[in-house]
Order: C-alpha cells, then structure tokens, then sequence
C-alpha cells in the first residue's frame, strides 16, 4: 500500500492532516509551498489540475477535494477502526454532513471571507454580498446546532465527519465569528479537541 499526502499548514489540508492522524494510517507527507506557487508546478499540476492542497494519492490515484478525501479515506481504512460507518443508512448520514460542510456551509464561508477579507483586493469587497453570506453562515450555525442537540457527536458516536466539520468550524473561530451562542455546537466542538489526535495535530501546526 502506498498513500502520500500533500498540504500546507493552515490550509483546508487541516482536515485531512486529522482525519489521516485519527485513522493512524502511514503516509508520506509532501509539505506543498502554496505560497510561492508550488500547488501550480507542472508536476503538482498533473496529479490535481486545480492547483490545490489536500490532495492524496493512494496506490497510484490522485483525490483531490476534502470532502472525498475524508469520505474516501472512511471507506478504505475507517470502517474496521469505528471511525467511517458501514454501507448503509448511517454511511448516508456521515456523508450528508461531509459534503454539507464543504458545499453549503462552505460556501457561504468563502462569500463571506471574498466580501470582507484581506486576500481579496478592496475595491472587490460587496456589503451586500457580506451580509447575505453572514446570514446563510448563522442558518449553517443553527442547523448544526439543532442536528447535536440531544448528541454527543454528530452520529451519535464520533466519526470521521466530526473531525471534518470541527476542522471547518476551527477555521470560522479563526475568522472571528463569534460562535458564543451555539451551545450544542460549543460543547460538541470541546469532545472533538479533546481527542487525542487532535491534540497530537494541533501540537505540531
Ligand atoms: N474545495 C477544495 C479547496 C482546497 C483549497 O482551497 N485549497 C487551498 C488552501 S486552503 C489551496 O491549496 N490554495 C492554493 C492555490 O489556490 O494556489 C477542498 O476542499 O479540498
């Protein structure tokens, strides 16, 4: 078996550096200088066209996209550790939350971070377009919210979609949102880092 995975610290690459650290599977790590461009080199270029971190590639074949990253890695290596649900209602679940946190919660995340950030020149910016994408983040908010009340994680026990969407959600405390009001969410979010994996992750970023 062959698996390598490429990141870069502080990038959505997060989520896969933990879900890879809860499944304790041995990888070859490439550190990926996005920075100076190195996701857009001609031989990173070939293994995943969108220039992008995470990517893994596993006996050969490149995924690219976080979501079927986690779903993926679930599948193959985190059905026998109790950490991916088998074929059936359940896997239904973790995905639903999986592809939730990347296509709906995430994008309302990134309207908000091009309307407002620094990353995004100025002149870019829309205040109208900021508070529709803040709005759609505090339904994501409740949403989540409602879905843990009464839960100790998102399927009941802790699964690889927790490690996904806590990353993500460690992402929007990194962009200030106050998330104070949550309080499913908040305590949710305190089971997931006490995690041993999760401490090991965040000791080493
Ligand atoms: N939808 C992708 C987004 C990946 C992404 O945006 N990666 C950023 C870092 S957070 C990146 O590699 N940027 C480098 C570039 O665009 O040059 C995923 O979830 O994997």
């Amino acid at each position: 078996m062959s698996l390598t995975f490429y990141y870069a610290p502080m990038s959505t690459a997060g989520i896969t550096d933990l879900v890879l650290e809860e499944l304790g599977v041995p990888c070859e790590r490439v550190k990926v200088d996005i920075r100076a461009g190195g996701s857009h080199q001609p031989e990173f270029l070939q293994l995943n066209p969108n220039g992008k971190v995470p990517l893994i590639v596993h006996d050969g074949m490149p995924i690219w996209e976080s979501a079927a990253i986690t779903m993926y890695l679930g599948e193959v290596f985190g059905v026998d550790r109790n950490l991916y649900p088998a074929t059936g209602p359940r896997r239904g679940e973790a995905m639903k939350w999986i592809v939730w946190t990347n296509v709906t919660f995430g994008d309302a995340a990134f309207r908000l971070m091009r309307n407002t950030s620094e990353w995004t020149p100025a002149e870019q910016h829309n205040a109208k377009a900021a508070d529709a994408a803040k709005a759609d983040i505090f339904n994501c908010l409740r949403i989540l919210d409602e879905g843990l009340s009464g839960r100790q994680f998102l399927l009941g026990t802790y699964t690889l979609a927790d490690a996904h969407l806590n990353s993500f959600v460690d992402w929007l405390r990194h962009m200030q949102m106050d998330l104070s009001p949550y309080a499913h969410l908040n305590a949710w979010s305190e089971r997931c880092k006490a995690r041993p994996a999760y401490v090991r992750v965040a000791a080493r970023s």
